[in-house]
């Protein structure tokens, strides 16, 4: 009700806290209204009145017990059945063991059984930022001034995350649940499929005075345009100029001159950063605008 649900677990835990809500409005208002109702009904007339002596009255005591119960119940088991709708439950039905000791091999290899995934991402909580690790493509990134977290649409991305210092929590409304990221554990979260787009999440755990900074901002974009943008950090980033599949040559060169990926475009080497002549050219250009 409240946020732009976009994956099907943000769309999931909202209609359960549709349901939640609507209950809620209907108990309101019937308490609200029998209250004021009460009140001015039977709201002393004359100033010595006495008003009538009631002691308990059986059926309201057993309508009052019996239905709020009865929506409890009910509300238990809708959660329970929406939690184990989430994806990465998978075959788990529960957030908790999506989160282990950082060491603990078996429970790793059960969440790398959970869920097919397309991309990793490691992320570590620090104070006061995240810092993004993209294990296939090497771009090691972060939240700081207003670092975005790039992810193609349509991917199954699971986030590895685990706290450098304090307790964090990682939550993006727009994505779905909240997950706590422990010093010591690790704790996993899929991003289902994600829609272009920008999110916002915020850390949802008081992890010191700038807590409130700690904003990450995610993109969501095409499959080339997030290729361009892992091409651009790595350039950012220096790195060995080994893009041409000659890992060996390339750490040659990298260790005869310090020759970087980087410096590999601004001279035009097609064959080092395996790239086409325009892309280097367009690489170049954008490198040139950040000095
Ligand atoms: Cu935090």
């Amino acid at each position: 009700m409240l946020v732009n649900t976009v994956t099907a677990d943000a769309i999931a835990i909202n209609s359960l806290y549709n349901i939640a809500l609507f209950f809620a409005v209907i108990v309101f208002f019937i308490v609200q209204g029998l209250l004021l109702f009460s009140a001015y009904k039977y709201k002393r007339k004359k100033a010595d009145e006495l008003p009538a002596q009631n002691h308990g009255n059986m059926k309201l005591e057993l309508f009052w017990t019996i239905v709020p119960a009865l929506i409890v119940i009910m509300l238990f088991f809708l959660s329970a059945n929406t939690l184990s709708q989430l994806s990465g439950a998978g075959t788990q039905a529960s957030p908790i063991h999506n989160v282990h000791k950082i060491g603990d091999d078996n429970a790793k290899r059960r969440i790398e059984d959970a869920k097919r995934t397309d991309m990793i991402i490691e992320i570590s909580g620090r104070q006061w930022f995240w810092q993004y690790k993209y294990i296939k493509d090497g771009v090691n990134h972060s939240s700081q001034n207003d670092g975005e977290l790039v992810i193609p649409e349509g991917k199954v991305v699971r986030l590895d995350m685990n706290s450098k210092d304090v307790l964090h929590a990682w939550w993006v409304p727009s994505f779905g649940g909240m997950l706590y990221v422990n010093p010591g554990e690790m704790s996993y979260l899929w991003i289902d499929k994600p829609p272009r787009g920008s999110y916002i999440g915020q850390c949802n755990a008081y992890c010191g005075l700038q807590h409130a900074q700690m904003i990450s901002r995610i993109k969501v974009v095409s499959q080339a345009e997030y290729d361009t943008w892992v091409k651009l950090k790595k350039a950012e980033q220096g790195g060995v100029a080994t893009e041409g599949g000659n890992a060996e040559r390339g750490a040659q060169l990298y260790v005869d001159g310090g020759y970087t990926y980087a410096e590999a475009i601004a001279k035009g080497d097609t064959k080092n950063t395996g790239l086409q002549a325009q892309e280097v050219a367009d690489l170049s250009a954008y490198l040139d605008t950040l000095k």
